[in-house]
């Protein structure tokens, strides 16, 4: 049995349980901070990073959530394809995974890391520190939405974009003028995989550091 380390309200730990859940393997979820030290000193030690989520599959553990989608494809495929077969298209879908987790992700994770680092900071402080690069970030996944066609399956870049769009629009909402690119953010949230993740972590949305918006 696979077993998952992460937690609920974490953007990375949807990732994979995005490609968990399309994928239909079955795994244990060990959620973090729960009283359960063996497990929070296993995940600390499991990375240089220390962060979550981490995969545990047999003797084998895997960290970083992209390295964790990528074990699933090579040692569990399933009907999912979360890679495609042709190595030419899958390094492009590798491309687009970067683009999430280096210019969406992170900069979300900035914003919420200067106020959790800092509470005296005003959210908008923490707003404004990352609003430029997100906006930009937003521009040019509008653009890419006029060649890349959204489909109701689960690949590398829907792991990689639902969690990512979902905290980042919560930080510096997507404007007006990249229409495709909300339009695809509520597309993603309505897949399966995601609307659970999203449901699953409701309890969670009074901890969000910026305070969360009353949608989604
Ligand atoms: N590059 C890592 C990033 C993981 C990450 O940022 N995890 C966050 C939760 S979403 C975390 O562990 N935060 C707690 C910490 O940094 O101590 C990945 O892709 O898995």
């Amino acid at each position: 049995m696979l077993i998952l380390y992460g937690h609920p309200f974490s953007s990375y730990t949807w990732k994979a349980l995005i490609a968990l859940y399309a994928n239909g393997t079955p795994f244990e979820f060990r959620e973090l901070g729960k009283d359960n030290a063996d497990d929070d000193s296993f995940v600390a030690a499991a990375s240089p990073s220390g962060q979550f989520p981490v995969l545990r599959d047999g003797e084998a553990t895997v960290f970083e959530a992209t390295a964790i989608i990528e074990h699933l494809h090579c040692h569990h495929p399933s009907q999912a394809s979360l890679l495609p077969t042709d190595p030419a298209e899958a390094a492009r879908v590798r491309m687009w995974d970067r683009v999430f987790d280096l210019h969406v992700m992170n900069a979300m994770q900035q914003a919420v890391a200067m106020k959790l680092r800092d509470p005296v900071i005003s959210a908008e402080a923490a707003r404004d520190a990352v609003r430029a690069r997100l906006i930009r970030s937003y521009h040019w996944i509008e653009d890419w939405l006029g060649t890349y066609r959204p489909v109701s399956t689960i690949t590398l870049v829907e792991c990689a974009a639902a969690p990512s769009l979902f905290y980042a629009d919560w930080v510096i909402d997507i404007p007006d003028d990249c229409a495709r690119l909300k339009a695809w953010r509520e597309h993603l949230l309505a897949l399966p995989p995601v609307a659970r993740c999203v449901d699953d972590a409701r309890p969670y949305r009074a901890y969000f550091p910026l305070g969360a918006p009353d949608r989604d």
